[in-house]
């Protein structure tokens, strides 16, 4: 590498290093340390270490030579903890007694079907109908009829009407038309304002749509996107794989996660005045990792400080239908922009890995463009074809997702069943750990009005803090690691997602099966307990 490239990226690694520590987020190192508590983990460092690299120069591609803004990537939620949680899944596989604990426990991601959450059965009968169509055919059709309803055949029989009945052919680049109008028809019935195909594009999973999205607002390293600490790794990692700028802005943990509106004027007028370019604010509701949802009242202040400084709004919406109160209900932005007749420019988010979809692994999404400029329009549409098209059956989820069963269907009875037992248990799990967390010495946790995680406080005792800090790991990092190996429970800590400094967090889902909350629970206490008597024996 040149000396004034490589002083280029010394230089870019130190800024983005300020930048983590400001905001409480991990950095590269300290994933690194906290990978090395794991035995595992060390010594696959030291087998790959006789790899060729840079050093010896066999290697074109090295870490050095790699793209530097990927190397300065985080993505907390598969990181460290999670990969550690791997290597004892696969030792309780070979040794099932070696460990205090049977089994992994993986609250890390909001992944339900990993944690036994069944499939909704009409979405399974189209897909599985669509994928062989020969079910449909004159042979197979009268068995097809015992073992399938009618409206999921007639489900299939249109879909692949849609794509030709070529379900494994490439489709237009912004997803299948009839797709994008059932979208738009279900955004003008949730909302009551009008929605257009020709604004909505389909994607990879939301984490398509808006990656898309910040590729097109980043045009510099001196743009600026507004995020919300704590945040969604998937923004920060983007924007520092773009070579942008994050600005972040604080949620008010002890308002439960409401976005300050003094914090948002903070943020942007100290960007700008360091020269930053602020283009965009993005706001994650219901939130994640925090569970907070956004009043509308305060939903319409956003959008007039938006209009006020010039921001595009990326709304990422995809929890929308994972509500718990009565008191926040969601309230989309395009439904708050329109009735303002407002012109701000808004991308918003939907996806099927949430909600009670929860069908993460066919990566499935949507981006609604509402006031976006025509021409920009038709570049985005170019960059959309670049990867051709969005996977099919993602595609076709969606299309259930906003067009299910409608009351009359054979299907339709299933259907709401299915969907309102998995959301009365989601909601009684939010509950039940929320209130589990919060009942605990040390440990302070909001309810979780929404999405599927909590995001407790911990106090960590200052001793365990500095054990953490000589080792030259987070202590939150340190603490989950802690768990994990006492409990097999893999959380997430807080700093993967940007935290006030000297506070602590993890996130944790609600996900696992109503039936383990106890055992769930009871681990965690005792571990929980238990450190808090070895570093102070008077608790
Ligand atoms: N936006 C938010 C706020 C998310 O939480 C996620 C996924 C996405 C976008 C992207 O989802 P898809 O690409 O699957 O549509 N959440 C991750 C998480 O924190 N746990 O599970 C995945």
């Amino acid at each position: 590498m040149h000396c004034s490239s490589l002083a280029a990226t010394r230089a870019a690694f130190a800024a983005h290093h300020r930048y983590l520590v400001r905001y409480g987020l991990r950095t590269f190192s300290t994933t690194v340390a906290a990978m090395q508590l794991s035995s595992a983990a060390t010594a696959a460092a030291a087998a790959s270490s006789s790899t060729p690299s840079s050093s010896d120069g066999r290697k074109v591609l090295t870490v050095d030579t790699m793209n530097q803004h990927i190397r300065t990537m985080e993505y907390a939620v598969r990181g460290a903890i999670p990969i550690r949680a791997d290597e004892l899944r696969e030792q309780l596989k070979s040794s099932p007694n070696s460990l205090p604990f049977k089994q992994i426990t993986a609250c890390n991601i909001g992944n339900p079907q990993q944690l036994a959450q069944k499939p909704i059965t009409f979405l399974r009968q189209v897909s599985a109908l669509m994928e062989y169509a020969d079910l449909l055919g004159p042979e197979m059709i009268e068995t097809t009829r015992k073992l399938f309803p009618e409206d999921a055949i007639e489900r299939a029989r249109r879909n692949l009407s849609y794509v030709g009945n070529a379900a494994g052919a490439y489709t237009h680049s912004l997803g299948i038309h009839e797709v994008r109008q059932n979208v738009a028809r279900f955004i003008e019935e949730r909302d009551g304002f009008p929605a257009s195909a020709d604004n909505i594009c389909l994607t990879t999973g939301a984490s398509g749509a808006v990656e898309r999205v910040l590729d097109m607002l980043v045009s510099s390293p001196n743009v600026g996107i507004m995020i919300p600490i704590p945040q969604y790794p998937l923004y920060t990692a983007t924007l520092a794989r773009l070579n942008a700028q994050a600005v972040p802005y604080y949620l008010q943990e002890e308002n439960d996660w409401q976005l300050s509106m003094s914090d948002l004027e903070r943020a942007l007028s100290e960007a700008r005045a360091n020269g930053t370019d602020v283009r965009a604010l993005v706001v994650i509701n219901p939130g994640n990792p925090t569970g907070g949802c956004l009043l509308s009242s305060n939903i319409s202040e956003i959008v007039r400080f938006c209009e006020k400084h010039r921001l595009v709004i990326l709304a990422d919406e995809v929890y929308q239908t994972n509500i718990y109160t009565g008191t926040n209900p969601f309230v989309s932005f395009k439904q708050v922009v329109a009735q303002m007749q407002s012109e701000v420019e808004l991308f918003s988010f939907h996806s099927i890995s949430k909600g009670m979809i929860g069908e993460c692994g066919r990566r499935g999404g949507y981006y609604e463009a509402v006031n976006i400029d025509q021409a920009v329009m038709a570049q985005m549409l170019k960059l959309a074809s670049v990867s051709l098209c969005p996977n099919v059956q993602g595609q076709m989820a969606v299309d259930t997702m906003v067009n299910p069963p409608k009351k009359g269907d054979p299907s339709y009875a299933q259907y709401a069943a299915e969907i309102d037992a998995i959301f009365q248990s989601m909601r009684r799990r939010a509950k039940r750990l929320a209130t589990a967390f919060d009942s605990l010495p040390n440990m302070s946790c909001n309810s979780a009005q929404g999405a599927m995680y909590v995001f407790p406080r911990v106090t960590l005792p200052q001793q365990f803090v500095d054990e953490a800090r000589a080792k030259g790991v987070e202590p939150d990092s340190l603490y989950c690691m802690q768990m994990l190996e006492a409990t097999g429970i893999s959380v997430v800590p807080g700093s993967g997602f940007g935290q006030v400094p000297g506070t602590f967090h993890f996130r944790s889902t609600f996900l696992p099966p109503e039936e383990l909350f106890d055992d769930f629970i009871d681990g965690f206490k005792r571990f929980h307990m238990g450190l808090l008597a070895r570093y102070s024996p008077k608790i």
